[in-house]
């Protein structure tokens, strides 16, 4: 079955002040439906036209070398997207505030507090060159939370070797331009403070649930 769109949980201007509803329309209706239409281009008639969006990125090395190139930016960029636009709510569903139970608990321990993980992830997000991700992970060897970028459409499901970090994601940030430049310009900094208000801690929480399995 071909990869398709997901439908957004909310409506086109439910993050706004802090994320615009025509960026929300360029970027879903269009960014992301170019990823799901290239990674459809190029998995289309192939023995793996199959695999789910998260095998594809998981087991590139076994895709024949043409196709790592496009899987890994489109797959990757429709695995990435569908995850972000889930972890952001409005305010009246869910959006913002602070984790809470395990995840708040495991967020203490590993970064100190709520406020020093809000500060290691901008972090992250801040001083990734030019296009990415910024990303809270469970790590499932030392069974702790972590946080770390990716370039481009990587996602720490592809492996240390390909992604430059490796986990299971729970949070993803997208920090490319087209995320905020309408209305933020290039004040990166400013879109991941405001970012905050939006973040659907309790779809963390499921995450995290099923990462740990
Ligand atoms: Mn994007």
């Amino acid at each position: 079955m071909p990869l398709t769109l997901p439908n957004l949980p909310y409506a086109l201007n439910a993050l706004e002040p802090h994320i615009d509803a025509k960026t929300m329309e360029i970027h879903s209706q269009k960014h992301h439906k170019a990823y799901v239409d290239n990674a459809n281009k190029a998995i289309d008639g192939t023995p793996f036209a199959n695999w789910t969006a998260e095998e594809l990125i998981t087991k590139l090395a076994e895709l024949p070398e043409d196709k790592r190139g496009p899987v890994r930016n489109n797959a990757g960029g429709h695995v990435n997207h569908s995850m972000f636009w889930t972890v952001m709510a409005p305010h009246n569903a869910g959006g913002g505030g602070e984790p809470t139970g395990e995840l708040g608990d495991l967020i203490k321990t590993a970064f100190g507090g709520f406020v020093e993980f809000k500060t290691a992830f901008a972090a992250a997000g801040v001083g990734r060159f030019g296009s990415g991700w910024a990303w809270l992970c469970w790590n499932k060897d030392a069974k702790k939370l972590e946080i770390c970028s990716t370039a481009n459409q990587d996602n720490p499901l592809m492996g240390k070797a390909i992604a430059g970090c490796a986990g299971v994601p729970l949070l993803g940030c997208d920090v490319w331009e087209h995320a905020y430049y309408l209305n933020y310009q290039n004040r990166r900094a400013d879109y991941l403070a405001a970012w905050w208000n939006v973040v659907n801690w309790g779809q963390v929480a499921k995450n995290l649930a099923a990462a740990k399995g």
